[in-house]
């Protein structure tokens, strides 16, 4: 371990989390050890030789730290505690040992826009305008409406629903939350604050160990000091959802650079920001690696293809625009100095195959667990997998009621629509159609281990409904069958090990770029390698024939096995990979 040394570039390693998979652990829903109903620290310790199985080799673990769970732990009230259901300090320590034990690297997720409002730094923050902590969170005064009534700074609404504005009678002030009220945003323009996180969130758990961070919200820190209203994106609406302002704002970069020098810079480590800004040009200013900010974004554009969040509406998926999508964030790597990832599902999202592909059926799922594994494996940059996608885990079915949705965002939204639509049926019937399809809930129902009760999470009642569909869908049933979604990840991962300066490292070009059936591809290495891939995301078969974009090429992987392969068409949802032989003259 280096302390408290400074890392230049090049002495960084950076092969390992480039070429790794990272395994997304949600803590509450992966493995109960003692029967409480809650996924805990102890229960995550005796499934890591499973997460290594699959061929992955990054855990990211989602916020484990104390919390009253108004968001499930973004809602953090002191970053060096641990959550106490989860287990206890020395769990967690001990976490990190056991990953590193079997060759794992474990990042943490790093939640700083905002803290609970029981942290400590807030209760004192809201104690008094002239607490030292005061500046530490963004106050401001009310204004008056023309009738004299008191309103909100301006018109920004939360990410979670309301006013993003909330009053302190106490105080007489009010405070900004982009999220629930219950999480109030830190003013990153005071120092003592940016020190405290530095020191407290950061440098405190790198001191222990771990391996990087998953950087929460990571555009949105610095706010523009007049507070401008949010221009109208839905029309005649009172609030208006402020990303525009927020995002990228004035200081974000200059503060991302310090994180860096501060406290990320200490340690060999990797950062992935969760953040999706809108041009390469923007995208550069984070991940470029001569600006010494962080490695790499999440992109929410792939996720945002079927439905509008804003709006609150579903869509059928546009291919041309998945294209677009996929190459804007391809790019990065070989053509630029920046990186990129690449996923699929995570625990703010519906499950994959019930929105990109098809879960009617089990061998639906099946195919859909495979074609969308071959899909993200093929992606330059690095992967990120979601607990359960890899047995192929869909949506809630629609027969689950709204009762048994527990995430804050769901309800929000539900009550909304409740109360202006004065529980008209249609409207409550078309709230659960949307969130069917894109609720966080979906991510966050209980992992699916075997057939026993409750999919072996829990001996106890689970904290959330285990997706009803676990006696068909579990991990023990996938084990033993060579031709389960569980296996072909592990198949597929280590082909891509094998092959990862195409795989891994190539640029990628789109080739049939109005073709609204299938999606083709190359991936060229620098040594020259090419590799394409055809995925036919409709669920008949198609015609199709490699050799309009090569006179020679070989058949390396079938989505549905070499030998189903039939040359001259694609079945459905069948993703392929041929290498392209090259003429040397
Ligand atoms: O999600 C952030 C989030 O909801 C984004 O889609 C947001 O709209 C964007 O950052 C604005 O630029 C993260 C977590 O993944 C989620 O689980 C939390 O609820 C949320 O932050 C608040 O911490
Ligand atoms: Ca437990």
């Amino acid at each position: 371990m280096v302390l408290g040394f400074f890392k230049k570039e090049q002495e960084r390693n950076t092969a390992w989390w480039r070429e790794g998979t990272v395994y997304q652990v949600y803590p509450s829903s992966f493995k109960d050890s003692n029967g409480d109903g809650i996924g805990d620290i102890p229960g995550i310790i005796s499934k890591l030789d499973y997460i290594k199985s699959v061929g992955t080799d990054i855990v990211w673990l989602s916020p484990h730290y104390k919390s009253p769970q108004v968001d499930m732990g973004y809602d953090i009230s002191d970053y060096k505690a641990i959550h106490e259901p989860y287990g206890t300090f020395d769990d967690c320590i001990k976490l990190i040992q056991e990953c590193h034990d079997r060759g794992l690297k474990i990042i943490f997720d790093l939640v700083v826009n905002h803290t609970s409002d029981q942290h400590e730094w807030f209760k004192q923050s809201r104690s008094s305008k002239s607490n030292a902590k005061r500046d530490w969170y963004i106050w401001k005064p009310a204004k008056y409406d023309e009738q004299g009534n008191r309103i909100p700074p301006n018109n920004w609404e939360s990410y979670f629903g309301g006013s993003a504005w909330e009053w302190d009678e106490e105080t007489q002030e009010y405070y900004l939350h982009l999220f629930a009220k219950e999480q109030p945003d830190i003013n990153w323009r005071n120092l003592q604050a940016r020190e405290a996180i530095y020191k407290d969130a950061i440098l405190f758990w790198l001191d222990r160990g771990i391996d990087g961070f998953r950087i929460d919200t990571v555009q949105i820190y610095s706010k523009p000091e007049d507070f401008p209203d949010a221009p109208e994106r839905v029309p005649g609406q009172k609030l208006q959802n402020p990303s525009i302002i927020v995002e990228t704002g004035p200081q974000l970069h200059e503060i991302l650079q310090e994180m860096n020098r501060k406290a990320f810079s200490k340690y060999d480590i990797m950062t992935v920001g969760e953040g999706s800004p809108p041009s390469l040009e923007k995208t550069l200013e984070y991940v470029s690696s001569s600006r010494h900010e962080i490695d790499m974004l999440f992109s929410f554009d792939f996720g945002a293809l079927d439905h509008r969040e804003i709006a609150h509406t579903l869509n059928d998926i546009d291919m041309v625009e998945m294209k677009e999508t996929v190459y804007r964030w391809q790019r990065l790597v070989g053509k630029t100095d920046g990186w990129t990832t690449f996923f699929l599902e995570n625990h703010d999202s519906g499950r994959s195959i019930s929105r990109f592909a098809s879960d009617a059926t089990p061998e639906a799922r099946n195919r859909s667990t495979k074609f969308l594994a071959v899909l993200q494996a093929t992606m330059s940059g690095t992967l990120y997998l979601y607990q359960g996608q890899e047995i192929g885990i869909p949506n809630l079915p629609d027969e689950v009621p709204i009762e048994e949705y527990k995430d804050v965002n769901s309800i929000n939204y539900y009550n909304a629509v409740k109360e202006d639509t004065k529980n008209d049926p249609d409207a409550l019937k078309k709230a659960k159609k949307y969130l069917q399809k894109v609720a966080r809930d979906h991510a966050r129902s209980p992992m699916q281990w075997d057939a026993s009760k409750h999919s072996g999470f829990t001996d106890g009642e689970p904290w959330m409904i285990v997706n009803p569909i676990y006696p068909e869908v579990n991990v023990a049933a996938q084990e033993w069958d060579a031709d389960s979604g569980l296996n072909f990840w592990r198949h597929i991962l280590k082909f891509r090990r094998q092959h990862k300066d195409v795989m891994v490292y190539g640029t990628l070009e789109v080739l049939d770029k109005e073709n609204t059936k299938v999606f083709t591809f190359t991936k060229a290495s620098e040594s020259g390698r090419t590799f394409l891939v055809a995925l036919n995301f409709t669920d008949k078969a198609v015609d199709y024939d490699v050799d309009q974009f090569a006179s020679k090429s070989t058949l390396l992987l079938s989505s549905i096995g070499n030998v189903h392969h039939k040359s001259g068409s694609l079945q459905p949802l069948e993703a392929v990979i041929f290498e392209i032989h090259h003429h040397h003259h």
